[in-house]
């Protein structure tokens, strides 16, 4: 059985290249179960559309699996139908969430044969084992059950039972829905993704030939980032948000896993700084102390960065109404700094508490707040994004969220808000007639930084200018060069202000921090 894996561009010949952390899981645990496969890196290779047309001619494949996130629809459209053009008898998967969230529509506007819905990586080898011997995937449940979904105007997918986590192509028309797999519990089972599979040296050497780099301060001829994905899911649901894990537990590796992957990526690429990619990778006391001592205890003098609840240091009180003394919290984050960590990413997203709640996001302003000061006592760097355009914006609500980072002198990671499928917002946008059309609003949508739809009850123009207007008085009163105030890192033409030489005083201030973030500034951001 001949597989290909494709490894789409999110953003095709910028400075930065991100090693595919979910894709790099997935090729690694079907090679350990005996398959071979050939991976096209599109992203490595910045192959233009017509090299990837011209190998798709020239290979054939039994099975091209690709995935990406939602905000890819436009392209994995084009990808599958090409596929299904020029290789018509190969069989394509999806997965990640570009599929998962939306099946109904991708069945109707590509050609896709299979979509993988949530964890992938035991689906995938159970479907390719199926395909290699012959099998089948399921049956139909009789009589036929459709299965509800908030992606109006497109048929429902029918209830099927066989491998688990896939929706398939089944005769009669019919698009055959197996349901959820059960995540796997222990995270820790997974063997480390095998990075050896891909252009490593290409993913290092991007980001150093351009002067950037996705270290928080360090330059790129010191820091050799690296991502690890040390918790899958979240413990929240944000009527923002959907990742891939959406619907499974919050679980978090160990530490003593996690340090060996860190070691492992040290032996064998020299890797001195982790990203941890991850929806949320510490968000509680408890178990973020006990992470962090096993690091610190492991010595490893490495730098990382991590996401944390907005209020797992700023939260003055634990969910039971006992008090959360400030020194514990304060001890919390000196510990993150000691272990390495450079800076715990968390979000306002919004400084109204009103639109917080909108948002279900479970954090009020003032913890945000009191978690940057605590940070900043700490040395831990603070950056946040918010999210402007819920429908209960104002000019007050943006003034309010924009007042408070003035005061704690942080220059946000701006996007508005970008309805995704599966999300609460997404009901929204159906609900109330903002989204008519989901095939042509998900072609349409960029990144969140892009203006993709008002929901407000003010006009576009007043909304954008208003965003505009704040941030240029943020820029200007923090000394930012940046000429983008939203693109601030990542894109060709805003990373200008990033190519700047490392500032020795700027990593000093990692230990100890008592002046702002000054976002624009730091070499390496790329929100
Ligand atoms: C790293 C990251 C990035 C990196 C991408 C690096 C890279 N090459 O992967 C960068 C910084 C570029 C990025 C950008 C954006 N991102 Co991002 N990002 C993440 C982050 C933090 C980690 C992804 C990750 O590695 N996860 C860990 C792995 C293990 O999980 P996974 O990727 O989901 O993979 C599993 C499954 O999806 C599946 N799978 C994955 N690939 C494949 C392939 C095949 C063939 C199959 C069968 C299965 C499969 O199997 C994997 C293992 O079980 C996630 C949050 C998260 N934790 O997922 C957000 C996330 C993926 N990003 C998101 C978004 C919205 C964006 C932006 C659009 C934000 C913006 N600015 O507007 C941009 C995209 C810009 C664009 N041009 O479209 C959303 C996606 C939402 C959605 N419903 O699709 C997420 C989920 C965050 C969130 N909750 O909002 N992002
Ligand atoms: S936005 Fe963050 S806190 Fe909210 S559900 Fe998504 S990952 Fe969790």
């Amino acid at each position: 059985m001949k597989i290909l894996f494709i490894n789409p561009a999110l953003r095709q010949g910028t400075d930065h290249l991100y090693l595919p952390v979910g894709l790099g899981y997935i090729v690694t645990y079907v090679k350990q179960h005996g398959y071979k496969f050939d991976i096209l890196d599109i992203d490595a290779g910045n192959y233009s559309t017509e090299y990837i047309e011209q190998y798709l001619t020239k290979n054939k494949y039994d099975v091209i699996c690709l995935g990406s996130i939602v905000t890819h629809y436009a392209w994995m459209k084009w990808a599958i139908n090409k596929i299904k053009e020029l290789q018509p008898s190969s069989k394509v998967i999806v997965g990640n969430s570009v599929g998962g969230s939306i099946p109904e529509v991708l069945f109707q506007t590509t050609k896709v044969d299979i979509v993988i819905y949530g964890e992938a990586e035991i689906t995938i080898t159970e479907v390719f084992d199926a395909i290699n011997y012959n099998k089948s995937f399921g049956e139909i449940i009789e009589p036929y059950v459709e299965v509800p979904h908030a992606n109006k105007g497109y048929p429902a997918t029918i209830k099927g039972d066989g491998i688990k986590g896939i929706i398939y192509r089944g005769g009669k028309n019919l698009i055959i829905n197996n349901g959820k797999r059960k995540a796997v519990k222990n995270i820790d089972d997974f063997p480390f993704p095998d990075w050896e599979l891909f252009d490593v040296e290409k993913y290092l050497k991007v980001g150093e030939s351009k002067k950037t780099s996705h270290a928080w301060f360090y330059g790129t001829d010191e820091a050799i980032p690296m991502p690890i994905n040390t918790a899958r899911g979240c413990v929240f649901k944000c009527t923002f948000c959907h990742y891939v894990f959406w619907h499974d537990p919050y679980r978090h590796r160990s530490a003593e896993n996690v340090i060996a992957e860190m070691k492992q990526l040290n032996k064998k690429y020299n890797a001195n700084f982790f990203n941890f990619w991850d929806e949320l990778s510490f968000h509680k006391i408890g178990p973020a102390t006990k992470f962090v001592d096993q690091l610190i205890d492991a010595d490893l003098k490495w730098h990382w960065t991590c996401a944390v609840r907005a209020d797992l240091m700023g939260k003055d009180i634990d969910p039971k109404g006992n008090p959360i003394p400030r020194e514990e919290r304060l001890e919390l984050a000196k510990k993150f700094v000691k272990a390495g960590c450079v800076s715990a990413g968390y979000s306002l997203e919004s400084g109204s508490d009103k639109i917080l709640e909108d948002m279900n996001k479970k954090v009020k302003s003032k913890y945000f707040k009191e978690q940057v000061h605590i940070c900043r006592e700490a040395g831990l760097i603070t950056n946040t994004s918010i999210i402007v355009g819920y429908p209960s914006e104002t000019k007050e609500t943006i003034a309010e969220t924009m007042t408070q980072l003035e005061e704690l002198r942080i220059y946000p990671s701006t996007g508005y808000l970008l309805p995704l499928p599966e999300t609460g917002m997404w009901n929204h946008a159906i609900e109330n007639g903002f989204i008519k059309d989901i095939d042509k609003y998900l072609t349409d949508i960029t990144e969140r930084q892009d203006f993709n739809l008002n929901m407000t009850k003010m006009t576009q123009k007043e909304l954008e200018e208003e965003t505009s207007k704040w941030l240029q008085q943020l820029n200007d009163k923090f000394g930012n060069p940046l000429k983008d105030l939203f693109k601030t890192g990542g894109e060709n033409q805003n990373t200008a202000h990033q190519v700047t030489e490392r500032d020795k005083a700027k990593i000093e201030r990692n230990k100890n921090v008592t002046e702002d973030l000054n976002y624009g500034k730091v070499s390496g951001t790329m929100r």
